[in-house]
């Protein structure tokens, strides 16, 4: 008797921790939904299957279609840095994010390419969020320059 007790408290401490390690992952557990977008790449050029972005998890399916490598990297609200390796051609691989509101850089961090085009800037709209009232910010001088604001070369 004593001893099954013992036997079966401990699963349960096991899945409360693994509960607890999920939750601790996203700030809202509500939309676990991913969304997926190829992102194609070709030299020098990043075309994406999607043009209009909410709040949420996405995977961006890279594919190299070019004829040198590539690789693919999003910066953003949230992104310190999410990038992945380098994609031979006629490669793909696959980029996990979570976007929130605000705007995002999608380009190609192999050096020089960015500069050839392979930048992409998206903006992830709101309305994801069930808030009533429409967040309207515009008046006085709140310019939305969320940041860098320099000439990038
Ligand atoms: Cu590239």
């Amino acid at each position: 008797m004593h001893s099954i007790r013992t036997i079966a408290s401990l699963p349960m401490a096991a899945l409360a921790a693994a509960a607890t390690t999920v939750l601790a992952a996203g700030p809202a557990a509500a939309s676990t939904s991913t969304t997926s977008v190829k992102a194609v790449e070709t030299d020098f050029h990043i075309a994406l299957s999607k043009s209009s972005f909410k709040p949420g998890k996405y995977v961006f399916h890279a594919v190299n279609k070019g004829h040198t490598t590539h690789a693919l990297m999003i910066t953003g609200p949230g992104i310190k840095m999410a990038m992945t390796k380098d994609i031979s051609p006629g490669q793909s691989t696959t980029l996990a994010v979570t976007l929130q509101k605000g705007a995002y850089d999608i380009d190609c961090p192999i050096p020089g390419h960015k500069a050839l085009g392979m930048n992409v800037n998206i903006n992830v709209g709101g309305a994801a969020t069930t808030s009533g009232s429409t967040p309207t910010t515009s008046g006085s001088g709140g310019t939305s320059s969320a940041g860098g604001g320099g000439a990038a070369f």
